[in-house]
């Protein structure tokens, strides 16, 4: 990937049970961030609006029924359709010049554009906020059973955040606070699970932060550990590679 010395946006993941909190605090964290004049947007996963995330939507509130291989490539799939979209060639009036020495746009033999949707936001500034994103996928399904190689497979490739904020809650605090909405999954035992299948991916590099704490303890504690990550960010953007 070529790198650039210019600095972007930053990718910054919210993991973690249901009930933990990510929602809110993904928004405290936007207004947050958009208060210190970083241009910010805040994505989520699954992203029911796309004809994929229509499918998933379906199937969390039990209204398909598919096999668990095939559920996890389609939460996949709707990672990957925000990585990387494909339009018509009608961005007559589209600035190439300007993407001319990244790669985030193919032109294909088919007329089609390709453009790395994710990629040229953070190359334009943009910080992205995810709430839920590769380590759900793995450790919902991985919960089920299967194997967790085989879950991470199709994540490969897929861009690699900047930080990742966990945020930790016994899977019985998160039961007892407002009950579970009536989605699939929301049951305290697969709970327990998921929250294992999280602890093996959590690496040093995830910062972990207590979700039983005061809200506003909390929002204070991932304003600090977003900090550092958003100013300057002159990295290179990576993908995630097999591990
Ligand atoms: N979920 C979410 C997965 O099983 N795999 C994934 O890849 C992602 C992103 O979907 N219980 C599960 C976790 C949640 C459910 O998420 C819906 P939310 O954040 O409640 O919309």
């Amino acid at each position: 990937r070529a790198s650039s010395s210019e600095s972007r946006g930053a990718l910054i993941v919210l993991e973690g049970l249901d009930r933990s909190g990510k929602t809110s605090q993904s928004s405290r964290l936007l207004s947050y961030l958009e208060g210190l004049g970083h241009s910010t947007e805040l994505w989520r996963f699954p992203d029911r609006s796309t004809s994929v995330g229509q499918m998933i939507s379906a199937y969390l509130s039990n209204k398909s029924h598919l096999d668990d291989r095939t559920i996890h490539l389609l939460f996949s799939a709707n990672r990957w359709e925000k990585r990387v979209t494909v339009e018509v060639s009608l961005y007559k009036n589209f600035d190439y010049q300007k993407f001319q020495d990244s790669n985030e746009l193919f032109s294909r033999s088919d007329g089609f554009t390709q453009i790395s949707l994710m990629e040229t936001q953070l190359k334009n500034g943009i910080t992205l906020i995810i709430d839920r994103y590769s380590y759900s996928g793995v450790a919902f399904s991985s919960a089920k059973g299967l194997d967790i190689e085989w879950c991470k497979a199709p994540e490969v490739g897929l861009l690699a955040p900047d930080i990742v904020l966990y945020l930790d809650i016994p899977p019985e605090k998160a039961a007892e606070r407002g009950g579970y909405g009536g989605e699939r999954y929301e049951q305290l035992e697969f709970q327990r699970k998921v929250a294992k299948c999280y602890q093996a991916q959590c690496d040093s590099s995830w910062k972990v932060i207590d979700a039983c704490q005061p809200i506003e303890d909390i929002e204070k504690q991932l304003q600090d550990a977003v900090l550092d990550h958003v100013t300057d960010v002159c990295q290179p953007i990576e993908d995630i590679d097999k591990q």
